[in-house]
């Protein structure tokens, strides 16, 4: 491709070549000054040329960012130039990995051009890739708002909004109970006499604004988020209180008075609390806030001070609880659940962990919780025991504050109630935001809120009815931790091993066994390698696929056998074998253990397999290799091919020079639902590089889809309704952060009804380019009368001709995604919807109408 030419005579459109100045001296001056530096950019612009048909982009940039700068009425003509030069120089820096020289060349290309949304959007892509993803999602908004139908910009804010402006905003607006109850406890306090407040972490500004309303005479307000503290400034200015309500962008932590605040306020409001309470940092931020921004407690030294001389909280304290489950879609995300894969022996891995354990010594990159709604989770849960209350604190008590994480560890003996098997501790809680109103984020109520939920790692985890589990609770950096440390059965102690401590004295097939072996003292049983292996839940979910696997394995050996039977000499090629899978992947593996499976002397040369593994991380490659060793593989048939490829973003490319790849394995839809962005272009590039006979696994993925009415969607996805939210005008700011396509959802969970049996919506042929098409329309019956309000959408993926997965099955990996209409589609049994898909790059949008 050529870079763009400049238009010829670029002089003649100098800036005032054609205004004729007066004859002064000083005027000659300036228009020899004039001719000089037109001179100067002239060159410029020609030396940048010059330099873009040798594809020297660094001088090309450095030209044009001279003669730009000097001549600023050529911006609107060089742009496109410029744009292409600047694009090709930052995709060399970024190979060369000069990373603060690409920033640099961003921040002086968008002085020049600031409202240039396609250098914004591209600026945030590297931003993106580099992982600075809050940063990335700001320019994809920017380049939005400069041009709102830009499809590139809206692809990429719609991947990222969720980072800036988190679901669960719209949730808790949507929340009227819980709005209410804030307003009301609010209101109590002010009317009581606490006239100057101060909202931490005030989000789109609600609590701040309550205040306002019940009286306060003064109402501060922080925000640690830029998006959300530019969001509370425009819902401040819509509901008249920008000058009446002081928002500072700032942690509370590093607030001080009188920089920030002129004085200490009397009460404090704040929901900085997340599913495991203290994620959030409540306690430190409640700490720092009664040190330094609070009026001190009532009782404090002077029993009798009035209550505006005194501090107090909103909420005033909270109660945890928790309860043992079982629970198989948890088990199956926290831990391996099969043995064997794909006919690979698993168990030479040891130890397998999700990084969500409950021990407080575990690297860095382990998080003591994950949450969920319980009440969605596939499959259900049983309670083992009864709820139990696991912590009660005090949030206008300072000592008790800071006492809770020096606090001795707490130990809870459970009853159990129901035999199982022990998969989680899930904990929920009441918030006290006074003596009348409470808010409870039980999985019984009917809330949005989550569960924190934290897996039980260790090795056995079966109880009998009668049985103890002591549970330690702690709070240490910040967060609740819950922990399942041992077993009391028949009077007898037996303490669970952290899976993550490394090695453990277990296992018998039968967990039980093991129990009661070792309860009676006789713990017999073969030591296990000393081995433990972190995978992320994710990835330990798809080995616990096994459907997924079993298919890859036999379409795998049908092509192998195929392939084999056309390379008959001895001298001819291997079977070349990539997988790019992104994240763990043990395809490549199976491919070459199928092939020495079928071999009858391992050492001969009738191993035809040559496997290649695009698994970056070392544990993950250590893990192949201890497969690959354990399984009979012979150590030279499975290699890393990133170690042999120069640059990473050259994934796809021959496996050598005169050769090509039988199989390329493309790993399509990401976990969320979505199809990986690039795919199609990963797929041509992957059929370039395939032999004759070759195979692209999948072949073809399908998109499947159906109607449905959903307001749980609805309310996950924007401010509902024409009502303003407690009298405020909220809804239109935060709505412009909705996105049309949901991720990560459980279908077979989500409380909605179908209006339409399952239909085919697009097909994508991975190794025919020319049978793709970027827009469908299909029709479909409506089978139940509603109101159509979203159109959730899974694959088939059609690894060859006779074998295909399904990503909604009940052991998929992947969670589903769903688009949610503009409009509400009110619809009739026996009427027809048009659907018009679109898929621009790997993006799916879908509107929909009646058809007449
Ligand atoms: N999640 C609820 C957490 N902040 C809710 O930047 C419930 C999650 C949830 N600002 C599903 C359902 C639900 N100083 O904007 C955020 C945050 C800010 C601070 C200043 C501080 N010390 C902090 C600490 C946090 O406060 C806002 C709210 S925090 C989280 C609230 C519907 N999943």
């Amino acid at each position: 491709m050529h870079p763009p030419r400049l238009p010829k005579g670029g002089k003649k459109n100098m800036p005032n070549a054609t205004t004729r100045p007066k004859r002064t001296r000083r005027h000659r001056r300036t228009q020899r000054e004039d001719a000089a530096r037109n001179e100067l950019v002239s060159r410029s612009l020609e030396s940048a040329q010059q330099c873009l048909f040798s594809q020297d982009y660094g001088t090309a940039f450095v030209h044009y960012l001279l003669a730009l700068n000097i001549a600023p009425a050529l911006r609107d003509f060089a742009n496109e130039s410029f744009r292409f030069t600047l694009f090709k120089w930052a995709d060399e820096l970024d190979s060369l990995g000069r990373i603060q020289d690409l920033f640099d060349c961003y921040e002086q290309a968008m002085e020049l051009f600031p409202v240039d949304e396609v250098i914004v959007n591209s600026m945030g892509e590297h931003l993106f890739r580099m992982g600075f993803r809050d940063e990335a999602a700001g320019h994809f908004y920017k380049a939005l708002k400069l041009r709102p139908d830009f499809p590139e910009a809206k692809e990429n804010f719609y991947r990222v909004a969720n980072w800036l402006v988190e679901r669960w905003h719209f949730l808790m607006l949507n929340d009227h109970g819980r709005n209410h109850k804030y307003q009301l406890a609010i209101k109590k306090a002010v009317e009581g006499g606490c006239s100057s407040v101060l909202d931490i972490g005030t989000g789109t500004g609600i609590l701040g604004m309550c205040a306002k309303m019940a009286g306060a005479a003064e109402v501060y307000a922080c925000e640690l988020s830029k998006t959300m503290y530019e969001l509370a400034c425009e819902v401040l200015s819509a509901n008249g209180m920008a000058d009446s309500i002081k928002i500072v962008h700032m942690k509370s932590l590093d607030m001080e008075i009188p920089k920030d605040i002129p004085n200490r306020v009397s009460l404090v409001v704040t929901e900085t609390v997340d599913a495991g309470l203290f994620g959030e940092g409540i306690i430190e931020s409640l700490i720092h806030a009664w040190k330094h921004l609070l009026l001190p407690p009532p009782n404090f030294r002077e029993p009798l001070s009035s209550p505006s001389q005194t501090g107090r909280v909103i909420p005033a304290g909270a109660t945890v609880f928790g309860v043992a489950v079982q629970c198989h879609e948890i088990r199956r995300h926290h831990r391996l659940c099969v043995s064997s894969l794909g006919g690979l022996d698993l168990s030479v891995l040891g130890q397998i962990y999700s990084p969500v354990s409950c021990f407080a010594d575990t690297e860095d990159s382990t998080e003591p919780y994950t949450t969920e709604r319980l009440s969605r989770l596939r499959g259900g849960y049983i309670q083992l025991t009864q709820p139990f209350t696991a912590l009660d604190i005090d949030f206008n008590n300072v000592q008790e504050l800071e006492g809770l994480c020096s606090r001795e560890l707490m130990q809870i003996r459970l009853c159990v109630t129901r035999g199982g098997i022990l998969d989680a501790l899930a904990v929920w809680f009441q918030l006290h935001l006074d003596q009348d109103n409470h808010l409870s984020t039980g999985p019984q109520e009917d809330t949005c809120w989550e569960q924190a939920i934290y897996p039980v790692q260790t090795p056995f985890n079966t109880v009998k009815c009668g049985d103890e589990i002591l549970v330690e609770v702690s709070c240490k950096d910040s967060y609740l931790r819950l922990c399942c440390i041992a077993i009391v059965r028949d009077g007898h102690t037996f303490k669970m091993d952290n899976a993550t401590k490394g090695p453990s004295k277990i296992l018998n097939a039968n967990p039980e066994t093991e129990l009661c072996s070792a309860l009676a003292g006789l713990q017999t049983t073969q030591e296990k390698p000393d081995r433990a292996f972190m995978l992320e839940s994710s990835e330990i979910a798809l080995l616990n696929n096994t459907a997924y696997h079993n298919s890859f394995q036999k379409a795998m050996s049908k092509l192998l056998v195929s392939l084999k039977s056309t390379r008959r000499s001895q001298e001819s090629d291997p079977i070349y074998v990539l997988d790019v899978s992104e994240g763990f992947s043990v395809l490549s593996l199976m491919a070459a253990q199928l092939d020495s499976d079928s071999s009858e002397d391992k050492q001969n040369s009738s191993r035809l397999v040559q496997a290649y593994s695009s698994v970056e991380k070392e544990h993950h490659q250590t893990m192949l290799r201890l497969l690959a060793k354990e399984n009979g593989v012979l150590e030279s048939a499975l290699e890393f091919w990133l170690s042999h490829v120069e640059d990473d973003s050259a994934v796809l490319q021959r496996p050598s020079i005169e050769k090509l790849w039988s199989v390329i394995i493309l790993d399509c839809i990401e976990t969320c639902g979505l199809i990986r962005q690039k795919l199609l272009e990963k797929a041509t590039l992957a059929r370039c590089l395939l032999e004759d006979g070759g195979q692209i696994f999948p072949e073809r993925i399908v998109i499947h889809g159906m109607l449905v009415e959903s307001d749980t969607l609805l309310l996950e996805s924007a401010v509902q309704g024409r009502e303003p939210t407690l009298g405020f005008n909220i809804a239109p700011f935060i709505n412009q952060f909705t996105v049309p396509v949901h991720m990560f959802l459980d279908l077979s969970t989500l409380e909605c009804t179908h209006l339409s049996e399952p239909i085919e919506l697009f097909a994508l042929d991975l190794m025919n380019n020319t049978a793709n098409y970027t827009d469908k329309e299909v029709k479909v019956q409506v089978s139940t009368s509603g109101k159509v309000t979203a159109i959730p959408f899974w694959y088939q993926i059609h690894l060859d001709s006779e074998q295909s997965v399904s990503t909604y099955s009940e052991d998929s990996h992947w969670k589903q995604a769903a688009v949610v209409l503009q409009q509400p589609l009110v619809v009739s049994r026996g009427e027809w919807v048009r659907l018009s898909i679109r898929l621009h790059k790997s993006s799916i949008s879908i509107t929909a109408v009646k058809q007449e």
